[in-house]
């Protein structure tokens, strides 16, 4: 039986095990979750997943939310070599520490700058964006200090995944982010080496960009927990 992934389709976290279930070919049903209309804030989608994000993994009834937690189960399970995902424990734990370090800071700042402000009745503000350069920094130091062309290897892992699509998310507001060289050219390497992939990532793009321009009206969303913004 195939698994089931709830995804949205411009939820970067969503696109992350997108992209991990192209890499390693894994037969799969994508269900899109409404995320305007608040489909993951129902009684049904919280038996899923309780934290009510997307996305959600089903494996014959194994229901799993985190993204960081799914990207590293499906490598586990269907990863035909321990590229994606190292074995030996150094380099397990470094891509461990880029997923977590993605999910407390990276991500978390981009998000926080970029994304809440389009969706919700949120601002940028100088400190938000203080935040983003100082996630931009300690990236651009750990691709320094590791030396390799990727975020934990010279093969890129199942952290890249995530790290991309947060990334991506500064490229669809025309964020320069080109001071952090390393950070720039990771980007650019991963979209040259991996094209297949970067479409899952650039489709999404395209409608962040386009909300961007025209915030999308989410008064019809079911029991938001972030303010609505008034159109
Ligand atoms: N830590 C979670 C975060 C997932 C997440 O934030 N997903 C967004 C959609 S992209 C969401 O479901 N947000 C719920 C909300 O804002 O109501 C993960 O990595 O899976």
């Amino acid at each position: 039986m195939p698994i089931t992934l709830y995804a949205v389709s411009d939820g970067p976290p969503s696109l992350a095990v997108r992209q991990l279930l192209k890499a390693l070919n894994v037969e799969h049903t994508l269900v899109n979750v409404d995320f305007g209309l608040g489909e993951h804030m129902t009684e049904e989608f919280s038996k899923k997943n309780p934290q009510k994000e997307i996305p959600v993994l089903d494996d014959d009834g194994f229901f799993l939310g985190e993204s960081n937690a799914i990207l590293q189960y499906i490598a586990d399970k269907y990863g035909e070599n321990d590229k994606l995902y190292p074995k030996d424990l150094k380099k397990r734990a470094l891509v461990n520490h880029r997923l977590c370090f993605n999910l407390s800071t990276y991500y978390r700042y981009i998000s926080e700058y970029v994304m809440a402000p389009i969706f919700f009745d949120y601002q940028r503000t100088p400190l938000g964006l203080k935040k983003v350069h100082i996630a931009l920094d300690n990236f651009n130091t750990y691709l320094q200090k590791t030396g390799t062309k990727y975020a934990a290897d010279d093969n890129i892992t199942i952290a890249d995944f995530q790290l991309v699509t947060a990334t991506m998310c500064l490229e669809a507001i025309n964020f320069d982010f080109s001071q952090y060289k390393l950070v720039f050219e990771w980007y650019k390497t991963y979209k040259r080496e991996y094209p297949e992939l970067w479409a899952i990532v650039d489709a999404g793009m395209q409608e962040i960009s386009a909300f961007e321009k025209n915030p999308p009206d989410l008064s019809h969303m079911t029991h938001p927990i972030h303010p609505v913004r008034k159109n």
